[in-house]
C-alpha cells in the first residue's frame, strides 16, 4: 500500500511540475510576444521644439502631435527648449541616449549646430530640420529641411508696400521695424527683404529696429518705450516680423492714441497670418498678413514614410504660403483656417 501511495504521490508531483513548466513557457511566450510586438511597431521620434513663444509655434507643435500618434505607429517624444539653443542640445543628447529612430529639430537660431548634428550622425540616427534652417557646411548631416521661404515672404510684403503712396506731407515712408529672435532664419530673411527694399527706394527709411523676440509681451514693451518719445510718434508703417509682436504693438499704439489701419495713420505689415491677425486684416486694422504655414506634420510624415521605404527625399521642402490683404481675404477663408 505504502509503495503504491508513494508511487501515486510521485506521479502526481511529476504531472504538477510538467503542468507548471508548460504554463510558465506559455506565459513567457505571450508576454515576450506582446512586448516585442508593441516595441517593434512604434517608430520613436524625438522632437526638439524650440519653444512656445507664439500662436504660430503652438500650431506647429499641434500639427506634429496630431500627425505622429500611437495608433498610426509612432511615439512622439517632444521637448520644449523655451527658445534656448542649449536646451535643444540637451534634449537631442537625451534622444541619442534613448536610441530614438529619428530626430526632428525646429532650431532656435541658424548657427552652432555642427557638433550636435555630427553626434547624431555618428549615432546613426536620421535628422529632419523643420521651420527655420541650420547653417552647416555639411548638409548631409540632415535628411531634409521642411519650412518656409522667408525671403520670399518678406519680398511679398515689400511688393505690397511698393503699391502704396508715400506720406504726402513728408514725401517719404517712415518705417518702424519689429524684429524677431536674432539669428533665426525667419528674422534674418524677413529683415533682409525689408533692408533690400529700403535700399531700392530712397523715399523709404527705417526709423528704428526694435527687438521683439517674436513675443507679444516683448513687442508691447519695446513699442511702448519707443512711443514714449514724442519725436517717434510720426511713423507711417510698422513692419512686424510676426503676429504676436504685432498684437503687442497694436496695444501700445492704442494706449498712445495713435490710429492705425486703412483709415488710420499707421499701416501694419505682419507675418504668420494667424486667425486673429487675418480677422484684423478683414476689419481693416492690419494692411498685410503674410502667411507662414506651421502645418508641417503631414509633410514631414510623408517624407519619413518615403525615407523608410528607401526613397531619396529633397534636401529642402517649402510649404505653400499666401500674402493676404483685404483684396483677397474672405470671412470664409478665415473661418476655414486651422490656426
Ligand atoms: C516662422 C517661425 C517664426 C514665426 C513666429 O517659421 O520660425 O517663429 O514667424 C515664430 O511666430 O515664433
Amino acid at each position: 500500500m505504502k509503495r503504491s501511495s508513494d508511487t501515486g504521490r510521485l506521479i502526481a508531483t511529476i504531472i504538477l511540475m510538467i503542468t507548471l513548466a508548460l504554463a510558465g513557457v506559455m506565459m513567457a511566450a505571450c508576454k515576450g510576444g506582446t512586448e516585442e510586438t508593441d516595441e517593434k511597431e512604434l517608430f520613436v521620434i524625438g522632437f526638439s521644439q524650440l519653444g512656445s513663444e507664439s500662436d504660430w509655434r503652438l500650431a506647429n507643435t499641434k500639427s506634429m502631435m496630431d500627425t505622429f500618434t500611437n495608433d498610426k505607429g509612432y511615439e512622439l517624444v517632444i521637448q520644449n527648449a523655451k527658445q534656448q539653443q542649449d536646451n535643444q542640445f540637451a534634449a537631442i543628447r537625451s534622444f541619442i541616449l534613448e536610441g530614438v529612430d529619428l530626430i526632428i529639430i525646429a532650431p532656435t537660431v541658424e548657427e552652432g549646430w555642427e557638433n550636435v548634428l555630427r553626434e547624431i550622425h555618428d549615432a546613426g540616427i536620421p535628422v529632419i530640420i523643420i521651420d527655420r534652417s541650420v547653417a552647416v557646411w555639411d548638409t548631409n548631416l540632415f535628411l531634409t529641411n521642411v519650412g518656409s521661404d522667408f525671403l520670399r515672404q518678406g519680398q511679398m510684403a515689400i511688393e505690397w508696400l511698393e503699391s502704396q503712396p508715400v506720406n504726402p506731407d513728408t514725401g517719404c515712408l517712415k518705417i518702424l521695424h519689429l524684429q524677431g529672435t536674432y539669428g533665426a532664419t525667419a528674422q534674418i530673411q524677413r529683415t533682409r527683404a525689408l533692408e533690400e527694399g529700403v535700399e531700392a527706394h530712397p523715399e523709404w527709411y527705417i526709423a528704428s529696429q526694435l527687438y521683439g523676440d517674436f513675443t507679444e509681451a516683448k513687442g508691447y514693451e519695446v513699442m511702448t518705450e519707443y512711443l514714449s518719445d514724442p519725436e517717434n510718434r510720426d511713423i507711417d508703417v510698422i513692419y512686424s516680423e510676426n503676429d504676436n509682436m504685432t498684437f503687442g504693438a497694436i496695444q501700445a499704439l492704442e494706449e498712445a492714441g495713435i490710429t492705425y489701419g486703412d483709415e488710420g495713420q499707421v499701416k501694419i505689415i505682419t507675418f504668420d497670418a494667424t486667425k486673429k491677425a487675418l480677422q484684423l486684416c478683414m476689419d481693416g486694422k492690419i494692411s498685410v498678413c503674410v502667411e507662414c504655414n506651421p502645418m508641417h506634420g503631414p509633410v514631414v510624415e510623408d517624407l519619413i514614410s518615403r525615407y523608410r521605404a528607401g526613397e531619396s527625399i529633397p534636401r529642402q521642402i517649402f510649404v505653400d504660403e499666401t500674402c493676404f490683404t483685404r483684396d483677397n481675404l474672405t470671412q470664409e477663408i478665415i473661418d476655414g483656417r486651422e490656426y
